[in-house]
């Protein structure tokens, strides 16, 4: 089993994705997502110009070691650029073996420790009652956990919060969209940290009151706080019974969570933006965390992801892989194959893709009573359209950044 051909495919159905094909000589193909939000273009050019040609003659069955070949012989590692690419390459090999052995990937890691994987979604609203509409939508889509993201007084505009007006904006179509500004260089947004500490814990107040004490509740802080604004947020959201607390302060600076672990017995998620192992090396060893965020996508692949998600299992640390828009459906596939095979799962974040993206994708997973499940299919299950693909060109697409009212650049 061969690799005899290996094509990096760039579509932008609803948004930009980048898919490696590899088709072996016995005429099997694997598919790998290595969509990087806004840098999407730095992945293509690293797997055409670096990784391919050192794929074409290779032994498909060899996952491990051509992990091993891609990771230690470039001598440059990690960074997400080059472990997208690396978890590409993984990713398509899984699917391979599966379609080669007839199983679908969670047979080949183990076999399945569950029924189904609970999911999340993004809930959010500028006002109380936006954010009380978008969680009765979720709930009628049948999410049974909701992220709970809301507009701050005085802030005009801030990332991963839509509007009623946004959702008209998309005649209707209201399925969740982080937008990244397509077309156009990136939106500038505003923060205020007090204002925001100030409000978010009356926000949850009120979501309690309104819908009850089971429904778990999630939140993400997106990097913006110091570890002494994160600690009280934490402290101050201790009484709405947070499922967690994501990326409080900035995931690269693992000892923050020291002192934030100090003051909170809220739960803690990090690691969308990490990529390896040594990513996570202090905050599992410390037990800094409770849940580890890395996407198959951003993390080396099906293989690396496992070793992370073996090591937290070792201090009780559970799952809550990474999965917005702009996880490609092959990047999700692959995340639920892995979920629903680890002891330590946790949860799984799930946003609809648009429907064009669902077209060019042609998937084979199930949503049944909030629960995801990869579905029975050989390999990964799902299969990419490429004239479908080919009718959504590559667009220029940049994630947006902060300023404070002084003008200072900050985390978004
Ligand atoms: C977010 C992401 O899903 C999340 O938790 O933090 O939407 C993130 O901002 C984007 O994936 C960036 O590409
Ligand atoms: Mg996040």
């Amino acid at each position: 089993m061969i690799i005899d051909r290996a094509e990096v495919i760039v579509t932008s159905p609803d948004r930009n994705f980048v898919t490696l094909k590899l088709t072996t000589d016995d005429g099997l193909t694997g598919l790998g997502d290595a969509t990087l939000n806004g840098r999407e273009l730095a992945v293509v050019s690293y797997l055409k110009d670096h990784v391919v040609p050192l794929l074409l003659g290779r032994d498909a069955h060899r996952i491990e070691d051509t992990w091993q070949f891609l990771y230690r012989s470039a001598y440059w590692r990690r960074g997400p650029v080059t472990m997208a690419a690396i978890a590409a390459v993984d990713t398509a090999l899984w699917d391979i073996k599966g379609k080669a052995a007839g199983m679908p990937v969670y047979q080949l890691l183990g076999g399945a420790s569950r029924t189904g994987l609970l999911a999340y979604g993004h809930a959010s609203g500028k006002t109380t009652e936006e954010l009380f509409d978008s969680i009765r939508s979720h709930q009628e889509q049948g999410y049974r956990a909701i992220r709970v993201q809301t507009g701050v007084p005085g802030l005009k505009s801030i990332y991963g919060i839509a509007s009623n007006a946004t959702f008209e904006a998309m005649q209707g179509v209201r399925y969740d969209h982080e937008p990244a500004q397509r077309g156009a260089l990136p939106n500038e947004e505003d923060w205020d940290s007090r204002v925001y500490l100030r409000h978010v814990p009356s926000v949850f107040e009120a979501v309690r009151n309104e819908f009850g004490p089971e429904l778990p509740l999630l939140h993400d802080a997106h990097h913006r706080l110091t570890p002494i604004q994160a600690a009280k947020l934490g402290k101050s959201l201790e009484p709405y019974d947070l499922f967690w607390l994501e990326d409080v302060t900035p995931a690269e600076n693992q000892e923050a969570l020291r002192l934030v672990r100090q003051h909170t017995a809220t739960p803690l998620a990090i690691g969308e933006i990490f990529n390896t192992v040594w990513d996570y090396q202090q905050i599992i060893r410390e037990q800094l965390i409770d849940y580890v965020r890395s996407a198959v996508t951003h993390t080396g692949g099906i293989s690396h992801l496992k070793k992370v998600l073996d090591y937290a299992a070792q201090y009780q640390i559970k799952s809550g892989m990474h999965g917005p828009t702009d996880i490609s459906p092959v990047g999700m596939a692959a995340a639920m194959h892995l979920g629903l095979s680890i002891h330590n799962f946790g949860i799984q974040e799930y946003m609809k893709h648009g429907a064009k993206t669902d077209q060019v994708f042609q998937q084979s997973f199930t949503w049944t009573d909030g629960r995801l499940h990869p579905g029975d299919q050989p390999g990964l299950g799902v299969e990419l359209d490429t004239d479908e693909a080919g009718r959504y060109p590559y667009v220029q697409a940049y994630l947006p950044y902060n300023r404070l009212a002084d003008g200072t650049v900050h985390d978004w």
